[in-house]
């Protein structure tokens, strides 16, 4: 319902969440809702990247033995800065840092750990093409403080996040994200006017199967035989099951992901031979395919890496990488049997 022409507001709706969750303290609507203001933050300098030096690369190289982007190293600062202060962390973890974040002693902790990927879409912050912000959020279980220890607490399967989303900053800021257990996605378009997120996608449900697939198919030639057998069934000319798919890539994960979503389809990274540093693909398990797996799962969908769910894998790492296929639940699940060798021919 509007009132004086604005819709839902995000803090409504968190607020909503939290009265209808028991057990709820205010602790958790406090993390998102300072999310919310990094993102905003990130959102308003990406807007203005053409027109301020935070174009291009810092030259340093990081973690994930890649170059660091101005604007990668300026959104991972944002959301470190914003997120420290709040009192409800006990650590942080970036695509972007190879160690978990502390909290800084002069503020309280609390028992959130938020685990991000301050900027996705690297490659393409420079030519103006939709990029973003992925979180996974999870609860610690023990009472741990020690940073040193943490890690054990980090490294939960996906399927243990409390809430998980992400920001695009395209030719609008878009906020999609879940708490899980039934509570659907939903989506808040940033008003610029006003400076709010407005609720634009209620409960969002990803078609059971798509007419999409979005891989780099310049990878053609590092993939394996059964990887090459299920790009090409998408490509291959059947009417009857609605064949071929039509290509969409961007080359930023959130874009592709939320197309998806939207639309129905399949977004594929799989492992690949193109570097043997990364036997398992390119895409990070903690801050990149579990977040949005939760998402999908939430919305109908499935995510997987090619064997079974990723929301199940036991992170060992926090740089991890995982192949990744995510999207509509019955393209996922062919992927899946194309993968893992079990494809018989038979399309449900
Ligand atoms: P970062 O930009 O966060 O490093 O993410 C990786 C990523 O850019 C994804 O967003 C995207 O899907 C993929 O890499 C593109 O990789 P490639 O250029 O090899 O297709």
């Amino acid at each position: 319902m509007k009132r004086h022409g604005v819709g839902t507001t995000i803090t409504e709706h968190i607020l909503r969440e939290e009265r209808e969750n028991p057990e709820a303290t205010g602790a958790f609507t406090t993390l998102l809702n300072e999310l919310i203001v990094a993102a905003k933050v990130v959102s308003r300098e990406v807007n203005k990247a053409g027109l301020v030096d935070i174009l291009g690369s810092t030259g340093r190289i990081n973690v994930q033995d890649e170059n660091v982007q101005k604007l990668d190293a300026f959104a991972n600062q944002v959301l470190i800065e914003r997120m420290q202060h709040i009192g409800q962390l006990c650590c942080m973890g970036s695509e972007e840092n190879a160690d978990l974040i502390d909290i800084p002693p002069d503020y309280p902790k609390g028992n959130y750990i938020l685990l991000f990927d301050p900027l996705d879409g690297s490659s393409n912050i420079d030519v103006n093409v939709s990029i973003g912000t992925i979180f996974g959020i999870f609860k610690k279980n023990s009472e741990e403080t020690n940073i040193d220890i943490l890690l054990t607490d980090v490294l939960q399967p996906g399927i243990k996040q409390v809430a998980a989303g992400y920001f695009i900053y395209g030719s609008s800021t878009i906020m999609v994200y879940t708490t899980g257990k039934g509570t659907g996605v939903h989506g808040f378009t940033l008003y610029p006017s006003l400076g709010e997120f407005l609720l634009s996608h209620k409960n969002i449900q990803v078609p059971e199967k798509g007419k999409i697939y979005s891989v780099n198919e310049g990878n053609y030639s590092h993939w394996d035989e059964k990887t090459r057998a299920l790009i090409d069934y998408f490509k291959t000319d059947d009417k009857e099951t609605g064949r071929p798919y039509t290509s969409r890539y961007v080359g930023s994960l959130v874009a592709d992901f939320h197309r998806n979503l939207l639309k129905g389809g399949i977004f594929m990274y799989p492992a690949d031979k193109k570097d043997p540093k990364k036997p398992t693909g390119k895409l990070r398990l903690m801050v990149e395919a579990n977040p949005l797996a939760m998402v999908v799962k939430e919305a109908g969908g499935y995510a997987s890496d090619g064997h079974g769910p990723i929301l199940e894998i036991d992170p060992s790492e926090l740089h991890q990488r995982t192949p990744l296929y995510i999207g509509s639940k019955k393209d996922v699940e062919l992927a899946e049997a194309f993968i893992s060798g079990k494809y018989t021919g038979e399309t449900s």
